[in-house]
């Protein structure tokens, strides 16, 4: 094994997220040396990053969380039923402190290249401090929802008021007090940050060009005895998560929603809007995701909802969603519609009058300019693989993934893409990913990598990689899933249609966790089928 501080290393990771860090746990615990490059000059990813108002997880706190440790487990009080950007940020730089990470993280540095060396079977990752490291192994733990989209406007760049994106939030407060404040999205982002710039701002103008389904959080603080008694629960409450599809521990629904009276209908609907929650309508009945007349149902029930908030039925028309609910990932909120009751915000159709340009002192439309002191892009991400194309990677033959993926992404199991030995993704493309709460999916991707260096050092492999069969086998498996589905036919980050010119392809393993799991499993109790290992580069990389 060789030393972290040599240039050459046993692991690369890329990310201090929450995969990073649990990463770098595991890798040291197996013995392994590792180390890890983050763009940021902090830990937590997703929660260094959007330090937007309004900022929180929409995944019970107690289950958007780590299981590795039963003391942290025990030790962490959450504060709230959905905590904030900064108590979760507080939580990840709680457990790099706990677990002695830091150290093993190069801050404020980008991994821009990664290179395959097929005769020594090592990866070389250039950064952009013009350090070269080389390893084994590589982890990619870039996230999902960490390249911020910004639509490039004619005339930012004269824009004399201030920018924002909620995806690259600045770390000293921004105050909007007694500012006119355009912001442009109507994603989740733009959904939990509204309603508290309205309260800030003297004038908010919310430029929408598709209203999004949002369900009620019902947040709330969570007391004490229920800490406790989550505490003393925790490992049956995470086995539910992780068997479950959602990666959280609702019951199953076991009815569909076309089997049922409209009475019952509407009282399950009834039930889950009070619970509130991403899964408030969701976790009703079976058949939401997989029947136009069951999700009709529930996109009927919901816009019922926004009228019932919203005094204005105008404003409540254009604030209603008209695609499948559940397909463009549905928000959750606090006080979100109730926001355009107020006098000060302003809601404006950017898809009936589109933004033209930018102008030194606000936003020209098509048809009239909106005069603002700043605006707040919240226009989402190059979800799912931007992070991944950021990076310059090229595996055998000096193949880059992007010419691997100029069809859309292609991984095995989401772990593992052919052409490229030894690098791993977490929560890569066609794995459950960002269909589930992400905390699970990451301890078991983290887990399944671990365990799989453990199992090539332990029986002499050099190299680890998908066969063409199995990645084809995968993609089919993944697609027939989806299109069994009405996911693929959404607008959204989900198909990549959210980026100009983006082929529209949907990669996400849709059966849930627990299915995934055990997909997982299976293949290495079948002794990691559909990879082949190669032992004839077996010398270690050290210097
Ligand atoms: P990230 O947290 O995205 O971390 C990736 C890190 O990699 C980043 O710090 C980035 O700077 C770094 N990086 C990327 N490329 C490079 C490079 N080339 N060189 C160096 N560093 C690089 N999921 C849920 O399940 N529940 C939620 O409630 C939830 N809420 C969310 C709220 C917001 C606002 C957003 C944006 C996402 C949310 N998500 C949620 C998804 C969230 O991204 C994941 O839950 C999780 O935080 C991802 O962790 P990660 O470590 O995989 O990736
Ligand atoms: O991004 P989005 P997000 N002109 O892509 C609009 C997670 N997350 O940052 O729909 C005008 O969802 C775009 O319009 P349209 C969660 O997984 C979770 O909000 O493309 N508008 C859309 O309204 C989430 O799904 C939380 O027509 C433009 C918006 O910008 C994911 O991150 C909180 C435009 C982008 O919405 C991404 O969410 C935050 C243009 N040129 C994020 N370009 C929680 O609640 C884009 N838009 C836990």
């Amino acid at each position: 094994m060789t030393s972290a501080s040599s240039g050459t290393t046993d692991v690369v990771v890329v990310g201090a997220g929450f995969s990073g860090l649990y990463l770098l746990h595991r890798l040291r615990q197996m013995g392994l040396h590792a180390r890890l490059l983050e763009k940021g000059s902090g830990v937590g990813g997703t929660w260094y990053w959007n330090r937007y108002p309004g900022a929180r997880c929409d995944i019970e706190s107690f289950d958007y969380c780590y299981s590795f440790s039963d003391e942290l487990v025990r030790e962490w009080v959450w504060s709230e039923r959905y905590a904030t950007q900064p108590e979760i940020l507080r939580y990840l730089e709680h457990v790099a402190d706990r677990f002695d990470l830091n150290r093993l993280i190069t801050f404020d540095t980008t991994a821009e290249a990664a290179s395959f060396d097929q005769n020594a079977g090592t990866w070389t990752v250039t950064t952009d401090t013009g350090e070269q490291i080389t390893a084994r192994y590589l982890v990619l733990a870039t996230g999902n929802l960490s390249l911020t989209n910004r639509p490039d406007f004619d005339g930012l760049d004269s824009f004399t008021g201030q920018w924002f994106h909620t995806g690259t939030w600045p770390h000293e407060p921004v105050d909007f007090t007694g500012q006119s404040v355009a912001v442009i999205g109507t994603g989740s982002s733009g959904i939990q940050s509204i309603p508290k710039i309205a309260q800030q701002a003297e004038h908010l103008y919310v430029l929408q060009r598709t209203p999004n389904y949002s369900m009620p959080a019902r947040n709330r603080a969570v007391t004490a005895e229920e800490m406790s008694s989550i505490v003393v629960n925790f490992p049956s409450r995470r086995r539910a998560c992780e068997n479950s599809d959602a990666g959280t521990p609702l019951p199953p629904a076991t009815q569909r929603a076309v089997e049922v009276t409209a009475e019952q209908r509407r009282a399950k609907y009834d039930e889950g809007w009070e619970r509130g929650g991403i899964s408030a309508l969701s976790g009703a009945f079976t058949d939401m995701f997989g029947d136009e007349v069951a999700n009709g149902y529930a996109q009927d029930y919901a816009r019922e909802q926004i009228r019932s908030l919203v005094t204005d039925p105008q404003i409540a028309d254009m604030l209603s969603p008209s695609h499948d609910i559940g397909t463009k990932r549905t928000c959750t909120d606090i006080d979100y519609y109730q926001t355009y009751n107020r006098d000060n915000v302003d809601l404006i159709n950017v898809r009936a009058n589109p933004i033209s340009h930018i102008t030194p002192t606000g936003i020209a439309l098509h048809d009239g300019v909106i005069e603002v002191d700043s605006i707040v892009f919240a226009t989402g991400f190059d979800a799912i693989t931007g992070a991944l194309a950021d990076i310059d990677i090229r595996g055998r033959a000096d193949v880059p993934l992007s010419a691997a993926w100029a069809n859309g992404a292609r991984a095995y199991l989401g772990l593992q893409v052919v052409g490229f030995p030894n690098m791993f993704l977490i929560t890569g493309p066609t794995s459950p990913s960002v269909l589930s709460n992400m905390a699970i999916s990451i301890e078991q991707h983290v887990d399944w990598v671990v365990d799989c260096l453990a199992y090539m050092r332990d029986n002499g492999h050099a190299t680890i990689e998908p066969t063409n069969t199995a990645q084809d086998e995968w993609m089919r498996h993944v697609t027939e899933l989806a299109n069994a589905t009405l996911y693929p036919r959404a607008h959204s980050w989900y198909v990549g249609t959210n980026m100009d010119g983006r082929e529209r392809a949907f990669t996400i393993y849709i059966a849930g966790c627990g299915p995934y799991r055990e997909e997982c499993d299976q293949v290495v109790a079948d002794g990691y089928r559909g990879f082949e290992f190669d032992a004839t580069s077996t010398e270690g990389t050290s210097a």
